[in-house]
């Protein structure tokens, strides 16, 4: 009999629904070593909650978080709500000896990742950060790619995430665009993403020049309440150094019209480039000097073969996977980290290093200066 964990998670939303498919989907489709037991959901909305709860097959629904940490039989927390509650969830669960799963970002600012990151460490637990686009197969293939030295030294690592739900201004107010909850806007958003992606396949940053923007500076709250001020960028841009002295830009907005959830990267090598398309997420292209001049140029890659990462599990070949799968293959590292207590990335140091460059990037547009990045930061 394979040993179980029971899971706690706290978030009911989008993400809350992202990670409890995929605990349900990883047994199916990996043969991972212990089982795992949708024990209890946590979340604010009592009506909501318990429909989520059914609706996923969560045993039970909590609307008090800190009833998770008391719980002795919870093995691992999943904090999937919104990002003030970050800290104190994840050192409640270190501090009670649980493994931890967090969304990003890690944090609302670098004194709180710093503390996550020290409390994990200390309990001795498993910690992970959901940065889930590195478990895109086409993303893990550029990455070995990039480690066979394919493409070369890196020059260029461009990223962009765009989606435009905020171009209404009409649009209502959410925690998203509270400071105090959110900690940034499309920054701490969409850019933790491409940051994420960037140390992942580039490597660590060490100087950042930020602009940051809210177009719409006042959103209607509840139906006849008015408006309330809106305390987080609508898009953050920046320019960036790495330590391996290639160049970086980012762009993160809201308000790129047309864009639902468009997240696309360029790198650029000595040897060639690569460059990815979320809406095309089955395909990497892949440009080599090494090719025959004659014949050069980029190429699609279809990323749907089983000797591509993470295919084989899925379907035959040339069937794409989608979106969801990103949490599957994420929650199956975790669960193997688990297993063999070993610490598996990304973890709360990726955490933290990302909402390093993060805190960097605001400092910089709100000085409007270059702002460098201590390198060793534990
Ligand atoms: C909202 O902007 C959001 O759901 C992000 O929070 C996710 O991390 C991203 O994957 C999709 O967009």
């Amino acid at each position: 009999m394979k040993e179980e964990l029971n899971i706690g998670i706290i978030g009911t939303q989008f993400m809350g629904k992202a990670h409890s498919n995929a605990y349900r989907q990883v047994p199916r489709f990996f043969n991972i070593p212990i089982n795992l037991h949708l024990h209890t959901a946590c979340g604010r909305n009592k009506a909501a909650l318990d429909q989520f709860a059914q609706k996923f097959g969560w045993d039970r629904a909590e609307t008090d978080w800190e009833k998770i940490m008391e719980d002795e039989t919870i093995n691992i927390v999943d904090i999937a709500a919104p990002n003030d509650l970050h800290m104190p969830i994840a050192k409640a669960a270190a501090k009670a000896g649980k493994h931890i799963l967090c969304e990003k970002p890690i944090a609302l600012n670098l004194i709180e990742a710093k503390e996550m990151y020290q409390s994990a460490q200390k309990a001795g637990v498993i910690h992970m950060m959901v940065f889930n686009y590195r478990f895109v197969p086409a993303i893990a293939l550029a990455k070995q790619l990039i480690e066979e030295g394919k493409i070369g030294k890196i020059h260029h690592f461009n990223g962009v995430y765009y989606q435009d739900w905020l171009v209404d201004p009409n649009f209502p107010i959410t925690w998203r665009h509270d400071a105090k909850t959110s900690g940034s806007g499309a920054h701490g958003d969409m850019n933790a993403h491409i940051v994420d992606l960037a140390r992942f396949l580039v490597g660590e940053f060490i100087s950042v020049n930020g602009l940051q923007k809210t177009f719409v500076t006042e959103r209607p709250l509840a139906p006849g309440e008015g408006k309330g001020a809106v305390t987080t960028d609508d898009a953050t841009t920046f320019q960036a150094e790495f330590e391996n002295g290639a160049l970086g830009s980012f762009i993160a907005t809201r308000f790129a019209n047309g864009r639902k959830n468009f997240l696309r990267l360029e790198i650029f090598g000595s040897k060639g480039s690569l460059v990815f398309n979320l809406e095309r997420m089955n395909e990497l292209q892949y440009f080599s000097l090494e090719e025959d001049p004659k014949c050069q140029g980029f190429r699609t890659v279809l990323v749907t073969e089983s000797r591509q990462p993470y295919i084989d599990a899925w379907w035959p070949p040339g069937h794409i996977i989608g979106w969801e799968h990103t949490f599957v293959h994420l929650v199956k590292t975790l669960v193997e980290g688990i297993a063999g207590n070993k610490q598996v990335r990304p973890d709360f140091y990726d955490g933290l290093k990302c909402q390093q460059v993060l805190d960097a990037v605001m400092e910089s547009a709100r000085e409007r200066k270059w702002t460098d990045i201590e390198l060793d930061l534990k």
